[in-house]
């Protein structure tokens, strides 16, 4: 692996001037914001490579990928589309990402099994800014990453005012590697700055090699100046022949390109038009010769080094009819259907392409494959035939949590088991949904990283599982408490045939300072109320709390038992508990109670354009600003730190999103319980006591 050997021309005639010859295959992933064009690019790749005949379309609901029902209606990637094919005799597999935020779980694990990544930007330099949380992720895991600016056919933008808007996002260097020829507004081919060749695009084929056109010498010289100077920036022995004015040969830059890429210290930037099949040939021969070897990949992943069979697992998933499939990059070895591997049997081994699982009867290095029926097994881990090494210490992204949530049922009552049971296959694929039960409300929570979001797992349980589900407007938690101490006698007697029940007492109701829950004090003096009863009161008074007068959980209250009267035959634990609840129910409307309403500490993280549109957005939402500061590691952004009423946190996220095209985030912990009065409490309460 790695031999440098020199080709011939290929394909179109393109020459390259040297490349390594690769056998173990290689895996790319397509990342980019919502509708940048990746799943029309991967028809466009495969299209290119022979292995699909016809070029479908999303729109249309005939590409390969998104042939899920909930991606087809909604005309959009909602999970990872897989494919592979040959291309000049190399292996690859492609894995389309979905460019909605919120699913970048399922993209951020899909990426630890890629060799490179290929960034699609759209190319209006405002809406680059979609891009930096992915630009972030790769800087930070350090993933070779090329881009591919798409939508030329449409584009108004110049190429320049495009990349600087990228680069101001870009820890790496941005390295662009072509020139538009341009045929009045239209672009109608590009110059190569390496090869220096031009090409006049053709729809949906192969390009065709012209002579270069007068009026892009200047910038195609200008352009491959920069090219080259940024690269020496890597290379001292570039920068003498740069120095001495040598042209260096094309060679010498390829593999100076290839080495930068795999060290991830460079973004080669390419462009085209995935749906016309513009700059196709291009992109694929900078994956071809200048992607990592899975070996290379397999050591910056941190897979322990040996001989023996390795793969990972990047993702896992439910289905109806072939059970649980687990989607695994081999490292190294061979792996036949039926081996045993991380302490499980293999059953069914497949490549996959879009919505076939085909068969395949063994895997090498570098292989995308989905193993059968490996019910233990989770993604993240690594697989050897020794067993499993969940301890190899392999990079695995961190999952976001949970910034909007429903409440959900199932619609019939008797699925409720298989809602929990379903619920829990989905958030084993995704652990960025979380199903929670929320004591106070007795409700079940579906947690996750926005509307559309929870929508598609909705939709999921429905479409794989047979289960509907209603989903509303989670209800907030509010508590209650008192502001003011009494004094309450109570009795309890009943006379019921022979045996009666008798118990009394007199208690002293106190508020108890924000954050101390409940007190019980025995203050009985001369057995008043003997011993024995003593806990039957203290847990009488606790029962009560669960709902108080204004219809909440009562927090932060004291109650101390002073006195009281027993009787020797009809007297008992259940007599006293009665009493004690009665005693609360009796007492605690004279002590001003008042509804408390859970605050969180919220840091709200954004590009620092958008600080000011945040400061009225945490106003307009009853929030209390703590103070901001620059978010660490994040150039150009803010954290801004505030008081936010959960009530408001609930649709936080989908405001949020939209005031800072879509990249705004938060984190959330809770904070304090605050009195809630006036109006808003009045609509509270009474909407409580409505639902009753
Ligand atoms: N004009 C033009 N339209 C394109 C191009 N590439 C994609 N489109 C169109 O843009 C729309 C979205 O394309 P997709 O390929 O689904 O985009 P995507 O990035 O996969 O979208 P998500 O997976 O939902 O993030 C479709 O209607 C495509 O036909 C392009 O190069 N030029
Ligand atoms: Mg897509």
């Amino acid at each position: 692996m790695g031999k440098l050997m020199v080709r011939l021309p290929e394909g179109d005639g393109e020459e390259t001037m040297m490349s390594r010859s690769v056998t173990a295959a290689r895996c790319a992933a397509l990342v980019g914001p919502y509708t940048s064009g990746k799943t029309t690019l991967l028809e466009a790749l495969l299209l290119q490579a022979g292995a699909l005949h016809r070029k479908g379309s999303v729109t249309e609901g005939t590409s390969l990928g998104d042939s899920a029902p909930e991606a087809r209606a909604r005309q959009m990637t909602t999970e990872p589309n897989f494919a592979h094919c040959s291309y000049l005799d190399e292996t690859w597999s492609f894995i389309d990402c979905p460019g909605s935020i919120e699913l970048a779980q399922d993209v951020h694990s899909a990426l630890m099994g890629v060799d490179v990544v290929v960034v699609v930007a759209p190319p209006e330099p405002a809406r680059c800014l979609t891009l930096a949380p992915i630009f972030k992720f790769l800087d930070d895991y350090q993933i070779p990453h090329i881009l591919f600016v798409n939508r030329m056919d449409k584009a108004s933008a110049r190429v320049r005012d495009i990349l600087e808007a990228l680069q101001s996002i870009s820890e790496r260097p941005l390295m662009l590697r072509q020139v538009p020829i341009r045929e009045g507004e239209e672009i109608t081919g590009f110059v190569d700055l390496v090869s220096e060749r031009a090409w006049r695009y053709n729809l949906n084929k192969q390009s065709d090699l012209i002579e270069m056109p007068e009026q892009v010498k200047d910038r195609e010289e200008a352009a491959r100046r920069e090219l080259l100077e940024s690269l020496a920036d890597f290379d001292d022995g570039l920068l003498e022949q740069l120095l001495e004015d040598k042209v260096p040969a094309p060679a010498e830059i390829y593999e100076q390109l290839s080495k930068d890429l795999a060290e991830d210290l460079i973004v080669p930037v390419l462009f085209g038009s995935a749906e016309q099949g513009h700059g196709i040939t291009r992109l694929w021969k900078a994956l071809r010769h200048e992607t990592p070897d899975p070996a290379t990949t397999a050591a910056r992943l941190g897979v322990p080094e040996g001989t023996d069979l390795a793969a990972s697992v990047i993702r896992t998933y439910h289905a109806p009819h072939t059970g649980k499939m687990s989607i695994a990059r081999v490292w190294r070895g061979e792996l036949k259907d039926g081996d045993n591997l991380g302490s499980e049997r293999v059953s069914g081994l497949y490549r996959l392409m879009g919505p076939e699982n085909q068969k395949a009867a063994s895997a090498g290095a570098g292989d995308l494959v989905a193993l059968g029926r490996m019910d233990s097994v989770a993604a993240g881990e690594l697989l050897t035939e020794a067993g499993r090494r969940d301890d190899a210490g392999l990079v695995w992204p961190e999952v976001p949590k949970p910034v909007f949530t429903l409440s959900i049922r199932p619609h019939n009552r008797q699925d409720e088991v298989k809602l929990t049971a379903s619920l829990a296959k989905l958030t084993e694929e995704d652990p960025s949904l979380v199903l929670e039960h929320n004591d106070d409300t007795n409700e079940m929570l579906l947690r996750g990283q926005g509307d559309i979001h929870l929508k598609l797992a909705v939709d999921r349980l429905k479409s794989r599982f047979n289960v509907e589900v209603d989903a509303t407007r989670p209800q907030t938690a509010y508590k209650e408490t008192i502001r003011k101490a009494t004094k309450q006698h109570s009795r309890f007697k009943r006379q019921t045939g022979g045996h009666g029940q008798f118990g009394d007492v007199h208690v002293e109701i106190r508020p108890l300072p924000r954050g101390e829950g409940f007190a019980f004090v025995d203050k009985v003096v001369g057995g008043s109320v003997p011993r024995q009863y003593i806990g039957a009161v203290e847990h009488g008074a606790k029962e009560y709390l669960a709902r108080g007068p204004l219809g909440f959980p009562v927090v932060d209250v004291s109650v101390t038992l002073y006195d009281g009267q027993y009787h020797s035959v009809d007297s008992s634990d259940q007599a006293f508990k009665t009493v004690a609840r009665m005693a609360m129910a009796e007492g605690l409307p004279n002590c001003e109670p008042v509804l408390l309403e859970p605050i969180y500490e919220v840091t709200i993280s954004v590009p620092s354009e958008f600080t000011n549109k945040v400061h009225s957005l945490v106003s307009a939402r009853r929030g209390q600003i703590l103070g901001f500061e620059m978010r660490a590691g994040w150039k150009g952004w803010d954290d801004l730190k505030c008081h936010l009423p959960e009530e408001e946190l609930q649709d936080l996220i989908i405001e949020l999103r939209s005031l800072t095209v879509g990249v705004g985030s938060f984190d959330w912990r809770f904070d304090h319980l605050q009195e809630l009065t006036g109006r808003l409490a009045d609509q509270v309460i009474s909407q409580r006591q409505a639902a009753d």
